[in-house]
């Protein structure tokens, strides 16, 4: 598709604002939608996306979800800023176009910045406050109303059984270039065995699922949070994935799929980020089982995203954007080479 029709897309939203299309350019960093920035006349942004509906294959339900958990955190006054979804003259918040692709657009949240590496460690401590916040807020929300926008994303056993079959079903001689990577799942299963033992313990809670760096929007010099976005997989599950997570995101050094790095994580950052936590209300509400399982949750998280990536890549890339032949490879290393790291910390 060419800007054209996005800026078509665009312009139907911002009828019922009277304005128009000023410019409009792609923002990188997503490894499953697309997402454009728009400026209007009227000198406002927003942000428009063309949704990937293999992988969320239920757009309206993510719409629901969102306007439900933005409203319930609004009766809340929760401080920080909430996505706001534009709709069109129809009233529709999504749009189909004529080849069938799924639309929507945001009310951008400016100034302020989103980045990919860290340009200060306290930045950590202020993001993990953000999320200690957010999961205190979203507390009394009725974790059981809330549908998985994606069926079996936190079921670390399903990601098992996924990756047995692109053992299995994955492009032979892909499967030749991996082979000294599957071995570092067999040789960090313990990891998981350990985390099987804690789940059942863990409350159910509900859950952002994708805390990465770049869903934190600072303000403008990077100092303070101003909004957490991205509110595709908030779902019930356990907050030790989201800190996992977080501290998977955060401690890395460099990109996510960067090569010929010789570190890759950063054991002060970890730091910043649990006492960032704790600092923030959900410390009131911890169970022993959650405090005591930060560091655990992180093994396992990354542990399982270095065998996402891997089973994408063996199955030929069908889940990730990729950009060339090994960029899944790539990233599967890095998470393992991560959690090596994070393991020698011990
Ligand atoms: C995907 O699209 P993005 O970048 O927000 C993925 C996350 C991964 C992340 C790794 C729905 O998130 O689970 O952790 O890539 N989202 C989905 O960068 O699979
Ligand atoms: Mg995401």
């Amino acid at each position: 598709m060419n800007r054209q029709q996005e800026r078509s897309i665009a312009n139907d939203y911002l009828k019922s604002l009277s304005t128009k299309v000023m410019r409009i350019t792609l923002l990188k960093g997503g490894l499953i939608h697309k997402t454009f920035l728009v400026e209007a006349m009227n000198g406002e942004s927003y942000v428009l996306q063309g949704m990937n509906t293999q992988v969320f294959k239920n757009p309206n339900l993510i719409v629901l979800n969102q306007q439900n958990i933005a409203r319930f955190l609004a009766e809340k006054k929760y401080p920080k800023f909430s996505l706001e979804l534009l709709s069109n003259a129809q009233q529709n918040y999504l749009l189909q176009d004529t080849k069938g692709q799924t639309w929507r657009m945001f009310k951008a949240i400016t100034p302020s910045k989103s980045m990919e590496v860290l340009t200060h460690p306290k930045q950590a401590f202020e993001a993990a406050k953000a999320l200690s916040e957010f999961h205190a807020f979203l507390r009394e929300y009725p974790a059981e109303e809330i549908q998985a926008s994606i069926p079996g994303f936190l079921d670390f056993k399903n990601r098992l059984t996924y990756y047995q079959h692109a053992k299995e079903a994955g492009i032979p001689y892909r499967k030749t270039q991996a082979r000294s990577w599957m071995e570092k799942v067999t040789r960090y299963q313990s990891v998981l065995d350990d985390y099987f033992r804690i789940e059942p313990f863990l409350p159910i809670r509900v859950i952002h699922a994708d805390p990465k760096l770049s869903n934190f929007l600072f303000d403008a010099n990077g100092k303070k949070v101003l909004a957490l976005i991205d509110w595709d997989t908030i779902m019930a599950g356990s907050i030790l994935y989201d800190i996992g997570d977080m501290i998977r995101s955060f401690c890395q050094v460099g990109a996510e799929d960067s090569e010929h790095q010789t570190a890759f994580f950063q054991a002060e950052i970890l730091k910043e980020i649990l006492t960032g936590y704790v600092h923030g209300p959900m410390n009131d509400h911890l169970t022993d089982v959650e405090r005591a399982h930060f560091l655990l949750g992180a093994k396992a998280v990354i542990l399982i995203q270095g065998i996402r990536f891997l089973s994408d890549y063996l199955l030929g890339d069908l889940y990730y954007w990729v950009e060339d032949e090994t960029h899944n490879l790539r990233r599967a290393k890095n998470q393992f080479k991560m959690l090596e790291e994070l393991m020698d910390l011990e």
